[in-house]
């Protein structure tokens, strides 16, 4: 006797070979235990019974939507610093002025984890109410042991207080906090020998902003090497504001990811390629940052590399706590088709995360994380601007919206 049956309804299952968004019509999914425990047209439904039928009218359903890279929880906000930029400053001039990560770096160190938890609450139950069911969520505003502690203790309780299920990425390796700027090694060891031991137990991922800004390639390749010592998964910031060959470097690491690209060369394209690495684009961020060099796609697609698309959720570049809105902009901005863009929030988002094997794809087996859309066609999802489409989202087969 299964749990839930849902019927009358359209499938975007998102499984690839077959037809464009592994689509399926007049379909029904039945779910036990919190899992997908059949899929298929609805004429073929096997003569099983549920506890309970739910008729979705005609509704598409997704795989829950999964939000594989965001920086939610911070202090404070940085609406001052983005006047400062429309009046003419850079991101890059603000940052070594002290402004940038720096200011939000001292506004979170003056929350409690608890405060941390509430600011980032709002952010993640709109990113719930857009259908995101997994949200990745980076440390990276504390850089230091205890806060950068607090930041991902904070992450588990927006997780728990919005529904979403959570992967905690370490950050420690964003920008080299001020009271180390002269003294940049011993910074690099902190994160070494103190912060990725610590997050051993908590995080799922180390990343690293691998920039002129942020950390050097040889600084990356340590903190990678301690990282994979302790047991946990990389991923790196690559390629945002210049090529510094971190996309190479984050697939010798066999990285789940190399994220942003806007500068990465055909010998990044290649080792990404050879080491099954995601590329999760960010098109918020080259929005809000007016960037003008767009990410290799054409040759991202031609090389078969799996492309994710995120919001990049953060204070400082890409204030976006909306989805669809993120896909859209893949599309108009750097050419995704809207398959492509919903792929980028599912299927290989999941594979960014290191959680293809639960989720991502609607199939017999997968976890039961669904959002059901008010919408005639899959490619609408990408089309609107801002539009209010989710009808209801199932997290472990529990409806919570
Ligand atoms: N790249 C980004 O776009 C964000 N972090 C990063 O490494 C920006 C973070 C911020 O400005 O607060
Ligand atoms: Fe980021």
């Amino acid at each position: 006797m299964w749990d839930l049956l849902l019927t009358n309804l359209n499938a975007a299952t998102m499984t690839p070979g077959g037809a464009p968004y592994g689509a399926g019509r007049d379909a029904a999914i039945a779910v036990h235990d919190g899992r997908i425990a059949w899929i298929g047209p609805r004429a073929d439904l096997p003569d099983a019974a549920a506890r309970e039928t739910r008729d979705l009218e005609g509704r598409w359903v997704t795989p829950g939507l999964i939000d594989c890279h965001t920086h939610l929880v911070f202090g404070g906000n940085r609406a001052p610093e983005w006047e400062r930029r429309l009046n003419g400053a850079t991101y890059e001039e603000i940052a070594r002025a002290g402004g940038g990560i720096q200011s939000t770096v001292d506004a979170t160190r003056g929350a409690s984890t608890e405060q941390l938890a509430e600011q980032a609450l709002p952010r993640a139950r709109a990113l719930a109410r857009r259908g995101v069911t997994t949200v990745e969520i980076k440390s990276g505003y504390g850089l230091e042991p205890g806060c950068e502690r607090r930041m991902l203790e904070a992450a588990g309780l927006v997780g728990q207080a919005a529904d979403l299920r959570v992967s905690r990425t370490l950050l420690a390796a964003h920008t080299v906090p001020k009271e180390y700027r002269d003294n940049r090694d011993a910074y690099v060891n902190l994160i070494i020998d103190r912060m990725i031991p610590q997050a051993a137990s908590v995080a799922d991922a180390v990343d690293a902003y691998c920039e002129t800004i942020g950390f050097t390639p040889d600084e990356v390749d340590r903190i990678f090497t301690a990282a994979r010592a302790h047991g946990l998964q990389v991923k790196l910031h690559a390629e945002q504001l210049s090529d510094q060959g971190g996309a190479a470097l984050a697939a010798r690491h066999q990285a789940l990811s190399a994220d942003h690209l806007e500068h990465l060369s055909p010998e990044g394209v290649a080792a990404l390629a050879g080491a099954g690495t995601v590329a999760v684009l960010l098109p918020g961020a080259y929005y809000f940052l007016r960037d003008e060099k767009a990410p290799p796609v054409a040759a991202l697609r031609e090389a078969g590399v799996p492309m994710a698309v995120a919001t990049d959720c953060n204070p400082g570049t890409s204030p976006l706590t909306d989805p669809l809105l993120a896909m859209n902009l893949a599309c108009t901005l750097f050419r995704l088709t809207p398959e492509e863009a919903l792929a980028g929030f599912t299927r290989n988002a999941a594979r960014a995360l290191g959680l293809h094997d639960r989720i991502g794809t609607l199939e017999p087996g997968k976890a039961a994380d669904l959002a059901v859309w008010n919408i005639d066609e899959p490619a609408e999802l990408a089309y609107w601007l801002g539009a209010d489409l989710l009808a209801a989202r199932y997290r472990d087969g529990r409806q919570t919206a």
